[in-house]
């Protein structure tokens, strides 16, 4: 006890003898060294960055000086979204180089820690059309050597990301389908054309590609607005020229690796008989698109406007599937007989609703063809100008007039069957038998004027399975008028 109160008072008199080991005690118990983490202070800028360039600033300081250098890696949440710049690929900084970089390295030193430091976020421009995205910065936890800096956690920075890309697609005319009268004024809204019934022209090429990148499958769906007028090849449901059939839509399917690719498609011109259609139409190629991809569904895709179809003369021609002896009942009977054959291709409509035809017959005043050098003349004859004349299934050409509404070669005979029409011409030639024509004993009057049916009279018939002009109206024999035969009739 004694050793132990002299021991105390020893103390406060060495304490008294020996004042500044006494102070550094009492400082090290006032401001005790460990009690203080550091801080560090994260400033946010704008948080806002676009794919379109726009990026953002933050800084980050030491609210104290440290004993030993401070180091932090910085990281974006997401880097499909997300880079932090750095010059060197290694330390964050404020430079114009984006780098790509998913992560960087912050550190302070004790020189520098109050300096705030500037780093920069940039926006990932990639190619999808998206919402806009909320992410962050993560700031990880620090390391040194300086107790008081080791470990702490700062926060992270919040970045939205805005987007820069909107769905959609882009339709090009181009020239694949070596169409000699392309011009790229074809490709010009409002001025492209397709012909009908041409063997050039008759189809116009384009091509359609996806604005952006999608995240699921697209189909595309091209559809005429006018099937009468243009179809698009289809083969198998998708847009394809090869092997392809006319269809009034077709399928194109893009996915997320091909989506920036252009895919062709091709318009074919549809000749739908109809003549004379004035002024000629005109329809649209429609795009529109399905995917599981929401930007994709229901978005609008561009259309092919203002094609005009291009109206050609093109008619048709049938034989009539019954047969008929002489007396046809004049030349408007054999038309009338024409209406009403079953064999007329509108044959299912009612009588007055059905397109007009004539028969292919001559007879003296009434139905005839001399040359125009000839005063007797053309009357009431049932091929037009320069038309091309099908036969029955609309794809068939038979022959095309010239000007004169004569033609001198065939593509193809008039059904090609060993039957025989009615026609009463004079052997190689359009005419028609004339009363007293001197060099024509044979035909005495065509039936007279087909009103006779009776073996008495007899007149030429026209055969339907030569190509050669020369034949087809002189091939035929001649017949008695009651002989039973069929009738070549010419749409009007
Ligand atoms: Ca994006
Ligand atoms: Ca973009
Ligand atoms: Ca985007
Ligand atoms: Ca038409």
């Amino acid at each position: 006890m004694k050793r132990t109160l002299t021991g105390c008072f020893s103390l406060l008199l060495c304490s008294c003898l020996a004042a500044p080991e006494v102070t550094d005690t009492f400082r090290e118990h006032v401001v005790p060294k460990a009690a203080a983490n550091g801080i560090v202070v994260v400033t946010p800028g704008t948080g806002i960055v676009s794919e379109a360039g726009v990026t953002s600033t933050f800084t980050i300081q030491l609210a104290s000086q440290p004993t030993a250098n401070v180091s932090m890696v910085l990281s974006s949440a997401d880097a499909t979204e997300v880079v932090l710049r750095s010059a060197d690929g290694i330390n964050c900084d404020n430079s114009g180089t984006v780098d790509n970089n998913n992560s960087c390295i912050v550190t302070f030193t004790p020189l520098n820690y109050a300096t705030a430091q500037t780093f920069a976020v940039a926006a990932v421009d990639d190619l999808i059309d998206e919402d806009d995205k909320v992410t962050i910065v993560q700031i990880a936890t620090t390391t040194s050597n300086d107790a008081n800096y080791s470990g702490i956690d700062p926060s992270d920075v919040n970045i939205t990301v805005q987007d820069n890309d909107t769905a959609g697609g882009t339709m090009t005319c181009i020239n694949t389908a070596a169409d000699t009268t392309f011009t790229t004024a074809k490709c010009t809204a409002g001025a492209a054309t397709t012909t009908e019934d041409a063997s050039t022209n008759a189809t116009l090429d384009f091509t359609v590609v996806l604005n952006t990148q999608p995240t699921a499958t697209v189909t595309v769906t091209a559809t005429s607005s006018d099937a009468t007028e243009a179809r698009l090849k289809n083969n198998a449901g998708a847009c394809n020229i090869a092997g392809a059939t006319d269809s009034t839509s077709c399928t194109l399917t893009f996915t997320t690796a091909n989506w920036n690719t252009p895919q062709s498609v091709r318009i074919a011109a549809n000749n739908d008989f109809v003549l004379n259609e004035t002024p000629a139409p005109t329809y649209s190629i429609n795009l529109s698109a399905t995917s599981a991809d929401a930007k994709y569904t229901g978005t609008t895709l561009p259309a092919f406007t203002g094609i005009t179809s291009v109206q050609r003369q093109s008619r048709v021609t049938f034989v009539t599937t019954n047969t008929y002896n002489g007396n046809l009942g004049g030349v408007s009977g054999a038309d009338a007989k024409c209406m009403a054959d079953p064999g007329h291709p509108d044959a299912a409509l009612p009588l007055g609703s059905r397109r007009v035809f004539k028969a292919f017959v001559v007879d003296s005043g009434v139905r005839q063809y001399f040359s125009s050098a000839n005063a007797l003349g053309i009357v009431d004859w049932p091929l037009a100008v320069n038309t091309t004349y099908y036969r029955a299934n609309g794809t068939t050409p038979i022959m095309t007039t010239n000007a004169s509404q004569n033609f001198s070669t065939m593509a193809n005979s008039v059904d090609g069957s060993t039957n025989e029409s009615w026609f009463g011409a004079l052997g190689g030639s359009w005419n028609p038998y004339i009363t007293g024509c001197p060099g024509c004993p044979l035909f005495t009057g065509n039936c007279v004027s087909f009103t006779n049916g009776t073996s008495a009279q007899s007149l030429r018939t026209l055969i339907q399975n030569t190509t050669v002009v020369a034949s087809l109206n002189s091939g035929g024999a001649v017949r008695y008028c009651d002989a039973l035969r069929r009738l070549w009739c010419i749409q009007q």
